[in-house]
C-alpha cells in the first residue's frame, strides 16, 4: 500500500493532522493536496471533535508548493493545481473547529500560508518561516499576501515578500507571526494542551467566538458589535451556556454537550 501523505490521529476530541512527505520537506503536490482535502472533510464531518492540530513530519512543517512538480506543469495543469490548492485552503479556513498550526521546522511559501490559515501558530525554536515566492518569479497565491499583512502589518509583510528571506523563530515571535515558541520536543504537547483547553470549553461558544472575530475583521465597528450582540444573545438559548454559568455558581466543573 502506498504511504499516506497526510496522517490523521484522533484522541480526546482533538485531531492531529500530520503532513507526511518528509523526503520532499512535505512540499504540496497534487496527491498531497487531495489527501489533505480528504483529511479536512473527515475532520469537518466528525462531530466528536472539538479542536485540531496541523503539523509536519521530519524537519519541515511544509516547504511550500512542490516546485519540481510545478516546473513541469502545462498551463491547464497549473490551473487545476491552483484550484485544488484554493479548495484546500478554503476547507481549512471553513473548518468548523479551531485548528492550531504546530510549526515544527520550515514553513515556507504555501507552507507558511497554510499556517496562516490556521487559528493561531505555535512554533518550534528551530522553525524558519518565509515567503520566498518572488525569488521563484511567483507571488504567494494561497492568501499569504492578505493574511500576513493583517497579522504582522504591511511593512514587515512587504519585507518578507519582497526580499523572499526566511526569518528564524525568535524573529517570528517578536513580529507577532507566532504566538509562542517551544522546545522541539515540547511543541506537540503544548499544542495539544491548548487544543484540550479549547475542547473543554463550550463548543457553541468557541464557534461563536471564532465567527464574531472573523466577521469583525471584515466589517465596520457598528455592524461588528451588532453581530457580536446577536451571537451573545443566541448563546443564551443554548443548554451549554446555562450549564457553564450554573457550574460556576455551584462551584463544579461544567459538562458541555454541544446543545
Ligand atoms: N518543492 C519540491 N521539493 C522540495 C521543496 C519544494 N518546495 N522543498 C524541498 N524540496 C525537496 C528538495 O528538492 C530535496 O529533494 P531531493 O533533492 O532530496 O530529492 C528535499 O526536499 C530536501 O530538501 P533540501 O535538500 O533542499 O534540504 P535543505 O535542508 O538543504 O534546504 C530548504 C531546505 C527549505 C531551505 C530548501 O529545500 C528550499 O529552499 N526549498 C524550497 C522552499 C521554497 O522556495 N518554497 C516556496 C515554494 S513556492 C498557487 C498558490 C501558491 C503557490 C503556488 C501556486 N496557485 C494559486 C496556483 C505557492 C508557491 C510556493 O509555495
Amino acid at each position: 500500500m502506498e504511504k499516506q501523505r497526510v496522517l490523521v490521529e484522533k484522541a480526546g476530541g482533538v485531531a492531529t493532522l500530520t503532513m507526511n512527505r518528509p523526503e520532499a520537506l512535505n512540499a504540496l503536490d497534487a496527491a498531497t493536496l487531495e489527501e489533505f482535502l480528504a483529511a479536512l472533510s473527515e475532520i469537518a464531518a466528525d462531530r466528536s471533535l472539538r479542536a485540531a492540530i496541523l503539523t509536519g513530519a521530519g524537519k519541515a512543517f511544509v516547504a511550500g508548493a512542490d516546485i519540481t512538480a510545478m516546473s513541469g506543469m502545462s498551463a491547464a495543469e497549473a490551473r487545476a493545481f491552483g484550484q485544488r490548492g484554493q479548495a484546500a485552503f478554503s476547507a481549512l479556513e471553513k473548518l468548523p473547529i479551531p485548528i492550531i498550526a504546530a510549526v515544527n521546522g520550515y514553513a515556507l511559501g504555501g507552507g507558511l500560508e497554510l499556517a496562516l490559515a490556521c487559528d493561531f501558530i505555535y512554533a518550534s525554536q528551530s522553525a524558519r518561516l518565509g515567503l520566498p515566492e518572488t525569488t521563484l518569479g511567483l507571488i504567494p497565491g494561497f492568501g499569504g499576501t492578505k493574511r500576513l499583512a493583517r497579522l504582522i502589518g504591511p511593512n514587515r509583510a512587504r519585507e518578507l515578500m519582497l526580499t523572499g528571506k526566511t526569518i528564524d523563530a525568535a524573529t517570528a515571535l517578536a513580529w507577532g507571526l507566532v504566538n509562542a515558541l517551544h522546545d522541539p520536543a515540547e511543541l506537540l504537547p503544548k499544542a495539544r494542551e491548548a487544543a484540550e483547553r479549547i475542547a473543554a470549553a463550550g463548543p457553541g461558544a468557541v464557534a461563536s467566538a471564532r465567527e464574531a472575530l472573523a466577521f469583525g475583521l471584515e466589517s465596520g465597528i457598528d455592524e461588528a458589535l451588532a453581530h457580536e450582540a446577536a451571537l451573545f444573545g443566541l448563546l443564551f438559548s443554548s443548554k451549554d451556556a446555562r450549564e457553564g454559568m450554573s457550574a460556576f455558581v455551584e462551584k463544579r466543573k461544567p459538562v458541555f454537550t454541544g446543545d
